[in-house]
């Protein structure tokens, strides 16, 4: 199987500080004694300057406030039924172009930095919402995996068959969150339960809900998105 579970010891605030170090919010837990200081300027480098290179043309959204939520107005939308899973079950798979493929609980996703925003949902079916969404950075929970110089996309497989797929800058957008919270509560299973994506770059359709799987690929596949496979945009910028 290969798959590792890194025991998430490392304080809040160290992880903050291993961000802070790395440049570019990488962070990960060393196994074999050597510093992590030492693996940050080895191991990271090539991936360090093509990331540096993505974040420095990242620039953040600009947020709502609080009295801006639009709690009516965010509508469900799944193209199937919502699926049913068990949260203290549930393990988020991390693979593809990696050196550390993992799995991680919602115990483990939720000691990582937790990020709120308030942004707009835009569906293409003509409505939108200013939302709250409170969750981990996807750039944050990749690093854990440690991404390979390789990985251009990121492919999110859900529990209800769907499926999408992102390039990687839009991935590791500083707002681009695997969300756990909407407007101030634990997330709705038909607002997608224990995971999803939430980010103000993109259209509704390539937010996808219920994610299981999060594989680094160094190229698209043939199955781009759900409804990009039925002739919508794929990149899909807001
Ligand atoms: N797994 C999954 N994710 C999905 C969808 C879906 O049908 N299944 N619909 C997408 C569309 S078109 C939109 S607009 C948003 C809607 O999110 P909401 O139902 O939480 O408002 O989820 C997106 N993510
Ligand atoms: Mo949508």
């Amino acid at each position: 199987m290969g798959l590792f579970v890194p025991k998430l010891a490392l304080s809040r605030r160290q992880l903050l500080q291993w961000s802070a170090i790395s440049g570019v919010g990488l962070l990960m837990g060393s196994c074999d004694g050597e510093p992590l200081t030492t693996k940050v300027g080895q191991v990271f480098e090539p991936l360090n300057q093509r990331l540096q290179e993505l974040l420095l043309s990242q620039n953040p959204v600009p947020e709502y406030s609080m009295k801006d939520i639009e709690p009516d107005k965010l509508l469900i939308n799944t193209f199937d039924a919502t699926p049913q899973i068990d949260p203290a079950k549930f393990q988020l798979k991390i693979d593809g172009e990696v050196k550390q493929p993992l799995q991680l609980g919602m115990a483990d996703i939720q000691k990582l930095p937790l990020t709120s925003m308030i942004i707009r949902h835009v569906c293409v079916e003509g409505w939108s919402a200013i939302v709250q969404w409170g969750g981990v950075r996807l750039r944050d929970l990749a690093t854990l995996a440690q991404p390979k110089s390789s990985a251009r996309y990121v492919f999110f497989k859900s529990a209800d068959g769907y499926y999408e797929s992102w390039d990687l800058a839009s991935a590791f957008h500083p707002q681009t969150l695997m969300a756990y919270q909407k407007n101030g509560q634990l997330l709705s299973a038909d607002n997608g339960a224990p995971l999803r994506l939430a980010s103000p770059i993109k259209l509704g359709y390539k937010q996808s809900k219920w994610v299981t799987q999060i594989t680094f690929l160094n190229e698209l596949v043939p199955m781009k998105g759900y409804w990009e496979d039925l002739g919508y945009e794929w990149f899909a910028g807001i």
